[in-house]
């Protein structure tokens, strides 16, 4: 008898080609930009460590991590943990954008065993509790939120063949065929153990990053983002923090068990721009230079928290090395658009990025070069928004925004008409078949070589952006994008731009 939880692989590639995550991501980026991406399934290991605490064996398939190529691989592995733990009465599966994959794993296991709960968790589940069950008979619940507390009450409950409807945060069909939900509990993130750590040995010995959370939720509401529509869903109190001396313990603990020598802290908003914010930033790196921790860090920030170079100089002594920023477009109305209000509109991003650069720190963009009614002018500007960060993967030159479902950018797309299919991600069409041309060419230009050198590809792209504005003119819309700053380049860092 045993409890499960499950990542799938998160293929990339064509059909007929499929690779593994890690693959994918190798191939696509250096050793310098990967070394702080963290792939460890914190979520679930989080859950993992808590069910564990209370004495619940809970066994992690990370398809991801595992480095699976294939989801019949996941299967095997899932198999394998059946025949050695006992058959599985409870299996919890976690999903960002592979709900095909998952949809696969979860047909196998019902299939396998008839008798076996199956969960699912994560934002997309939470946004579509409701279209999942009704549609997937072979998903008995949904969990709602943060799965720590609920995931655990849940195996207890399925375990001792108790009812669930007393769990918090499970949504599930009731007798009458309709959806019903129990509300959440908010945990109190000092109280809960520390992740397991079962898959950062692998994720170290492929180069990636060991991470740490010292915070949960967004203060903001991006409309692309499903972390903001999730704090909407289960309420606007869904903000909390850690304390610094509990995050900087337990990055003492990666650092002496692991050999930690940097950290991702994998916070959707460490750094924020309210004073609390800022000062509990300076806390942490009072706490680490204290302790004289020799470790190395990275974290997310918008760009309205990073204006306080002094700030940034005190994390840079402590051992900042990297910001990851969502900077998303080039366009001050498509910033609006988006309700990412982290610029004026006489405010330069390029000019906070290079003073954060001079520091040292390297910034890593955050950057959504195409959307449905991108035009030329914006392109280019997000181009150097782009640049100026001296981040360089030809990759860059091609992303696209994606709407995932029941994200307010999804319900403004079907609203307008965009999606060409709504389902399990919201895909949509361009305005212009100018876009739709230049996406394709770009695309197909870095996908079709073996090593897809940035400069070329950025002729590349400027290439077929001029064609484009040489077409269809655009009139009148200068006034769309943001300023330019005085200057524009990268500064040299010390960690070895790549
Ligand atoms: C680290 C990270 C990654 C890592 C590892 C991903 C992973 N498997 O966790 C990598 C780099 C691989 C990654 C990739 C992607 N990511 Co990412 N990632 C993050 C990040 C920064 C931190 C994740 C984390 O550690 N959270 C802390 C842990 C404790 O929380 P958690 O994972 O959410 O888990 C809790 C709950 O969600 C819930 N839960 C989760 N799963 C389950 C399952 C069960 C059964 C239960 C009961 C509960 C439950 O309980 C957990 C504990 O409370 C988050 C932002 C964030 N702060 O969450 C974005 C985030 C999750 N990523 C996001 C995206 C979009 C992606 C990509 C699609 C990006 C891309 N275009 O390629 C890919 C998808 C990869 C994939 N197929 O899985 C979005 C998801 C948006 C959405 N609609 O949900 C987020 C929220 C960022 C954002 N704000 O936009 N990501
Ligand atoms: S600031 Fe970041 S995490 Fe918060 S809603 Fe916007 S994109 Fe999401």
């Amino acid at each position: 008898m045993t409890v499960l939880l499950v990542n799938p692989p998160s293929l990339s590639g064509p059909p007929g080609a499929r690779e593994s995550f890690i693959s994918g991501q190798k191939r696509r980026l250096t050793p310098q930009q990967y070394y702080s991406l963290p792939i460890e399934h914190l979520g679930l290991a989080s859950i993992a460590a808590h069910a564990r605490s209370r004495g619940i064996e809970v066994d992690v398939v990370n398809g991801m991590v595992e480095g699976h190529s294939s989801v019949a691989e996941t299967w095997r592995a899932i198999q394998d943990v059946a025949r050695r733990r006992g058959r599985p009465r409870l299996i919890g599966f976690t999903n960002i954008d592979t709900f095909d994959e998952l949809s696969w794993l979860v047909e196998r296991c019902r299939a396998t065993w008839d008798d076996a709960r199956i969960a699912l968790g994560h934002n997309f589940a939470t946004l579509n509790h409701q279209r999942i069950l009704r549609g997937w008979d072979a998903i008995d619940y949904v969990m709602m939120g943060e799965g720590e507390v609920s995931f655990t009450l849940l195996a207890e409950a399925v375990l001792n063949d108790r009812p669930v409807d007393e769990v918090p945060g499970v949504a599930r069909r009731a007798d009458d065929g309709s959806v019903t939900a129990t509300p959440q509990t908010v945990v109190n993130l000092d109280e809960l153990p520390w992740p397991a750590r079962d898959e950062l040995p692998t994720v170290l010995r492929e180069g990636f990053a060991g991470a740490v959370y010292t915070t949960r939720g967004c203060l903001y509401r991006c409309t692309f983002c499903g972390t903001g529509a999730v704090g909407d869903l289960l309420g606007r109190d869904r903000y909390r923090f850690r304390s610094v001396e509990a995050v900087v313990d337990e990055i003492e603990y990666l650092h002496r068990d692991f050999g930690l020598d940097f950290v991702a802290i994998s916070d959707d908003l460490f750094l924020a721009k309210h004073p609390g914010m800022q000062e509990r930033a300076g806390r942490f790196a009072d706490e680490v230079l204290r302790r004289g921790l020799e470790i190395s860090f990275m974290f997310d920030a918008r760009v309205d928290a990073i204006g306080d170079l002094k700030l940034l100089a005190h994390l840079r002594r402590a051992g900042l090395r990297r910001i990851f920023v969502g900077l998303e477009t080039g366009s001050y109305e498509q910033l609006v658009a988006y309700r990412k209000r982290h610029v004026t509109a006489d405010q330069d991003p390029a000019a906070r990025i290079n003073a954060v650069n001079e520091l040292g720190v390297e910034v890593i963009p955050g950057t959504i070069m195409f959307h449905p009614t991108v035009r030329p002018a914006e392109l280019r500007q997000t181009l150097r928004l782009l640049k100026a960060t001296g981040y360089r993967t030809p990759y860059k030159l091609f992303d696209r925004i994606t709407a995932y479902a029941g994200t307010p950018l999804y319900h403004e797309y079907g609203a307008k008409g965009l999606l060409t299919n709504d389902w399990p991600i919201g895909e949509w069409e361009f305005a212009s078949p100018h876009a739709e041309r230049v996406f394709a060419e770009v695309k197909a230009f870095v996908t079709g070589q073996d090593e897809a050198d940035f400069a070329a590809a950025e002729r590349f792209f400027l290439e077929r952006v001029a064609e484009w504005e040489a077409a269809e003119p655009d009139r009148g819309l200068a006034h769309q994008h943001l300023p330019v700053a005085s200057t524009t380049a990268a500064a040299p860092t010390t960690a070895g731009q790549p």
